[in-house]
């Protein structure tokens, strides 16, 4: 079922009144003007999350370029779309995912307060647990040392062998949570077939005290298969004999068939189900190597954090609802401003990859140009997420979001406690800073007028002007813990979630990620002798002759 009541977002009526709105008055709205206009504009646009442990997120939508009237009106578009009856269907873990006639049931992973919660009729909550409790007594006995390798030593180093939605999740999570690391244990991921990645992991860690995790839900994903079976090769060279690998090698998936003929015993297998979609699915198994990094208690902290946000997106109405109004002003940007991109700078160091992580789960959820009626969509969907650190990115590619022709809707993250209060905390100060200037400067922008009055020659003037009004969303945390990290990464979900249902498609499967899992099959094959290739177009044969005479 596909949940469609109707086939394009331009055949709502809100839709057409939001496009008269944005010609009428939309396109033209200041937000600074709009600030001295409106003394409660900060208080009015922004909200508070309140976590389960009590700490909070401020979610600042005021400069972003909407008004009273534009906020109603997409309200109105969620629900002419019947948000909220998708979200009830996601949530009663029903098949929401009708391409792949599957749900899409990451929320239960992180039912913490342990509901009832079906699929197909069956509670899945008691073995969500069961996994989760393998997951604590197994990570306990590595961390404590307990658990040793084949010569009688503890783990020193995890390497966590996934791609995708494998490997994205664990990475960005261990990078952002590293003040609560383990220091003692390493951890490494390995994901690309270039044989570099799994060569130079394995030259930084010892046989005999690395454990591999494999993580693959299918467990035939080329890349993960062809670097799990070169890291058994390199353990079995030192270890001998392969009855040791049950010591080194765990897998994290939903096929013990394929996990049990790699050589793994199953009672090493932690699993899930396939209502978890692979960029859902740090909340999963394929979570083991956070937990290992950051210790049980620590991920049950992010599943709280997570499933708090889970409660407020699910329960809260929509005006006040956190992960739907930015969802909303996604729309807004997107389909009535033409904005094609959209930009998230952690203003956190540890955060580094979460713009990457959050590249998947907007991309390839939204990349999607059929809608729920199987017609093709008539607007844009998807934005193009793209973003790093700052204050790095503002060395870099923030003149563009700043001077260039391309409006870049923005989010800012911050957190007001920095884990590394170095020099009296005078980084934290000026990190601090630049995050409120940048926000402001976008607002703000810069006169020709003020440009003039610094003194610059007038051939100058044009180019020092800031346009201003470029929108941002500011999200000021108290400090990045396991649980403010849980509910940032739920918020973009949701986010992601709203943005699919207002568009009509289905943010839930990824036919163009297995088309690439196919493409490269047949042309492998090809690769393995010298006879050159004739069965492709010019270009392609071309460069695979080419490549055969220069590999050699
Ligand atoms: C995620 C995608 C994709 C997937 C990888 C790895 O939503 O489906 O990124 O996670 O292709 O797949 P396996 O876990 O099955 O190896």
């Amino acid at each position: 079922m596909s949940f469609s009541t109707f086939a394009n977002a331009t055949d709502l009526d809100t839709w057409k009144k939001l496009e008269a709105a944005y010609e009428q008055s939309g396109k033209d709205l200041s937000v600074k003007e709009l600030f001295a206009s409106d003394a409660e504009r900060f208080s009015k646009f922004s909200h508070t999350f309140k976590n389960y442990d009590g700490s909070e997120i401020l979610f600042d939508f005021s400069k972003n370029i909407i008004d009273e009237k534009i906020l109603s009106l997409l309200l109105d578009l969620a629900k002419e779309a019947k948000i909220e009856t998708l979200r009830d269907a996601l949530f009663a873990g029903e098949k929401v995912n009708f391409t792949e006639d599957r749900a899409v049931y990451h929320v239960a992973l992180r039912n913490q307060s342990n509901k009832v919660m079906k699929v197909d009729g069956i509670d899945v909550t008691p073995e969500v647990n069961r996994v989760l409790d393998h997951m604590k007594e197994f990570s306990e006995s590595v961390r404590s040392g307990a658990w040793t390798g084949y010569t009688g030593k503890s783990i020193k180093s995890i390497v966590n062998i996934g791609i995708g939605g494998s490997d994205l999740g664990p990475v960005m999570v261990t990078e952002a949570l590293k003040h609560y690391a383990q220091r003692d244990l390493s951890v490494y991921f390995v994901s690309n077939i270039d044989g570099t990645h799994i060569a130079e992991t394995l030259r930084s860690v010892d046989p005999e005290t690395t454990l591999f995790l494999i993580a693959s839900k299918t467990f035939t994903t080329a890349e993960t298969c062809t670097n799990a079976n070169t890291a058994k090769s390199w353990f079995l060279e030192a270890a001998k004999d392969p009855a040791h690998i049950a010591k080194h090698f765990v897998a994290l998936s939903t096929n013990a068939a394929e996990v049990s003929k790699f050589g793994i015993d199953t009672k090493n297998m932690f699993e899930f189900e396939n209502w978890v979609g692979g960029r859902y699915s740090v909340w999963s198994a394929i979570g083991l190597s956070v937990i290992l990094y950051i210790g049980y208690d620590n991920f049950e902290k992010f599943l709280k954090g997570a499933e708090a946000m889970d409660k407020h997106f699910s329960s809260t109405s929509l005006e006040s609802n956190i992960p739907v109004l930015g969802g909303l002003l996604s729309v807004w940007y997107n389909n009535f401003f033409g904005a094609q991109t959209h930009l998230v700078a952690p203003f956190d160091q540890y955060m580094h990859r979460f713009p990457a992580y959050l590249q998947q789960l907007s991309m390839e959820s939204n990349g999607k140009s059929v809608n729920r009626a199987n017609g093709k969509v008539n607007y844009s969907t998807g934005a193009i997420l793209f973003g790093e650190p700052a204050t790095n990115s503002q060395h870099s590619f923030f003149q563009l979001v700043h001077q260039g022709t391309k409006l870049i809707p923005a989010d800012f993250i911050l957190a007001a406690q920095s884990h590394n209060p170095v020099e009296g905390n005078l980084h934290q100060r000026m990190l601090a800073s630049n995050f409120f200037a940048q926000a402001e400067a976008l607002m703000v922008g810069k006169t020709p007028e003020q440009v003039k009055a610094e003194g610059n020659p007038e051939s100058l003037v044009p180019h020092k002007v800031f346009s201003g009004n470029r929108p941002t969303t500011n999200i000021l945390c108290q400090k990045i813990t396991p649980a403010t990290l849980g509910a940032l990464i739920v918020y973009y979900e949701h986010f992601t979630f709203t943005e699919g249902a207002i568009w009509n498609i289905n943010s839930y499967d990824q036919f163009g990620v297995e088309l690439g899992k196919v493409l490269a099959k047949s042309i492998g094959a090809q690769l393995n002798d010298k006879t050159p290739v004739t069965n492709h177009d010019g270009s392609t044969n071309g460069l695979i002759n080419q490549f055969k005479a220069w590999s050699e």
